[in-house]
């Protein structure tokens, strides 16, 4: 007999968001608690948190600041939350997301261990179908992403790797228990800011480690230490300055580019200026002068010092030459911070293997084979990064109007007004999407930013007796060109290996993806954009 039971009607909100990482968890609350919406938030992982929930590799760390890298809309919950070190490790960001979660009491609308794979836009209901992993369908009227910039690993196709007797891991899908390198042959793969961290963790581990680079990169010294009571209390005292200062820097960070050219100074003074940028160390290094990501010989000089230091800091003259063979203007990739990455290659148990002159072949079943040598390994790390900002967007699925896909809609690359809208796709929001500061930014403020401008939006339209909102294909058009505009009159698309370009990613369209005119440009062009009834957006009922 067949089965007569009728499927389960679709749950249905106001506001579905993707993912209980920063976004979603401060998105969930301005909806639900500031605009009364029935809110739902789907999240993948066991527990809140995002990128940082599955990024535990050993030596994740953030290279904000911690007094930057917190919420600061509730002055409250700025000044009663505090970091011990100078930089925030993983462990800590998510005991520090699960408290906000647990005071604002968001946990209860959240769907833990449910993954989205499919969502589509209904033109008649006005509305979106989300369909999870498990089948389950849920509708909303508006879609919210907040599905991070950086949470699609990209592990590289190479030959074999089905075939490795050992154990293989991408830094980005780490196992919770851990994994236990002693005793153990470690290959690394990558030098991106993970692999950097990574680098010195395992290695003191490890019975040996081997780091297989094919780009490589610039590090400045993280010098990370424990807060001192002093300067806790200093950032108590301070939320609003903090705050002022994020807010009006172009990178979002707590401190500002000073306003002199390289060239104002003489070359003696500009070594004493780098000496005490490296002794201060951090991202702050690339604030030292206001031109150097704008004029390439101006980042020649930064360049070289940070060459020089390599050479100075690697015993062995050919790795210290592999390391400093640098090929792209320093900044213009996102510059890793360190703790003693470089002074790691003078470990007896530590070997550098240049996997640019000589590829990767395969994976065997006792290693890495490359055009130069086999190297047997136990265990293969894959810090190759992310299928960056358009990766966790395209593989959910989205279709919009007339089952038009997102991923044909951004075949030549990602095409939308603010990094928060696509034309096509009726209410459905973007946070630190392609097209935004985003990764340009210190992450909280990007955030903090799109949630509150979507959220007005989001009132605005309901106080007007409005149901929907999209872009204009012209305001859309307009924007690209913006984008591209913005990028270009920096040195940053000179990094013709960056994921920003989505280089790293084979058959990946190469378009500068976030919007690199700075986040207090991007802030004034959004607000202008809402105080003016939003133009270039087609609001209706
Ligand atoms: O990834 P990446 P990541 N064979 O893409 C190499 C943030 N983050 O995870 O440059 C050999 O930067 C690749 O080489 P190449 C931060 O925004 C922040 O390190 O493509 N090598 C590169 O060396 C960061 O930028 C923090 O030639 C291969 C590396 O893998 C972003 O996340 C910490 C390869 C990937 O570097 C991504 O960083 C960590 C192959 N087939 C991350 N494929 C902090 O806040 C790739 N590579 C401190």
């Amino acid at each position: 007999m067949p089965d007569m039971t009728p499927a389960p009607a679709a749950r249905s909100f106001d506001a579905l968001i993707i993912g209980a990482g920063f976004s979603g968890l401060y998105q969930l609350l301005c909806l639900r608690d500031r605009l009364g919406l029935n809110v739902q938030v789907l999240e993948a992982g066991d527990g809140v948190g995002g990128t940082w929930y599955w990024n535990r590799y050993p030596g994740a760390r953030c290279d904000s600041e911690s007094h930057s890298y917190n919420y600061t809309f509730s002055k409250e919950l700025f000044e009663e939350w505090e970091w011990s070190e100078r930089y925030p490790e993983q462990p800590e960001i998510m005991r520090y997301l699960n408290h906000v979660a647990d005071r604002f009491d968001l946990k209860r609308d959240i769907c833990f261990g449910t993954r989205v794979v499919a969502a589509r836009h209904d033109e008649a209901a006005g509305s979106w179908t989300v369909t999870t992993e498990a089948g389950e369908k849920l509708t909303a009227q508006f879609l919210i992403t907040a599905v991070g910039c950086l949470s699609t690993a990209n592990v590289p196709a190479l030959p074999g790797l089905g075939d490795f007797a050992g154990r293989w891991y991408h830094t980005g899908q780490w196992p919770h228990e851990g994994v236990d390198f002693r005793g153990k042959r470690v290959g690394l793969v990558g030098t991106g800011s993970t692999g950097i961290q990574a680098t010195p963790v395992i290695a003191e581990a490890a019975a040996h480690l081997t780091v297989f680079q094919r780009t490589p990169n610039y590090s400045v010294p993280a010098h990370n230490a424990p807060l001192t009571p002093e300067f806790r209390q200093w950032v108590r005292h301070n939320h609003a300055e903090l705050r002022r200062i994020m807010q009006s820097t172009p990178n979002g960070h707590p401190f500002v580019i000073e306003d002199r050219s390289v060239w104002d100074v003489t070359a003696e003074q500009r070594q004493a200026i780098y000496e005490a940028a490296w002794a201060k160390g951090g991202l702050q290094f690339r604030a030292a002068f206001r031109d150097l990501l704008v004029d390439k010989e101006a980042n020649d000089t930064a360049a070289a010092f940070l060459k020089d230091k390599i050479r100075e800091i690697v015993k062995d003259p050919a790795t210290a030459e592999l390391l400093a063979d640098i090929d792209h203007p320093y900044a213009a990739k996102r510059p890793p911070i360190d703790s003693d990455y470089f002074a790691t290659f003078n470990r007896p148990n530590v070997t550098l293997a240049d996997v640019r002159r000589a590829p990767i072949e395969r994976i065997t079943p006792a290693g890495i084979r490359t055009a130069a040598a086999e190297y047997p390994l136990d265990i293969i790390v894959f810090a190759t990064g992310f299928d960056a900002m358009t990766g966790p967007l395209l593989r959910m699925n989205i279709e919009g109007r007339d089952g038009r896909a997102l991923a044909e809609a951004w075949e030549a690359g990602p095409r939308n007004y603010l990094g928060l809208q696509v034309a096509g796709f009726p209410n459905l929001f973007t946070i630190t999407g392609p097209g935004s500061p985003s990764v340009l930014c210190n992450m909280p403020v990007a955030i903090e930013q799109h949630v509150e401008w979507i959220t007005d939006c989001i009132a605005r339209l309901r106080a007007d007796g409005l149901a929907r909102i999209e872009p204009t294909e012209a305001a859309m058009d307009d924007w690209v060109t913006q984008v591209n505009d913005a990028a270009h009159a920096t040195l940053l698309p000179q990094a013709h290996h960056s994921w920003y370009l989505g280089a790293n990613v084979p058959g990946k369209p190469r378009v500068f993806m976030p919007y690199a005119g700075g986040m207090a440009r991007y802030r004034a062009i959004c607000d202008e954009v809402a105080a003016a009834g939003y133009p270039g957006f087609m609001r209706g009922a």
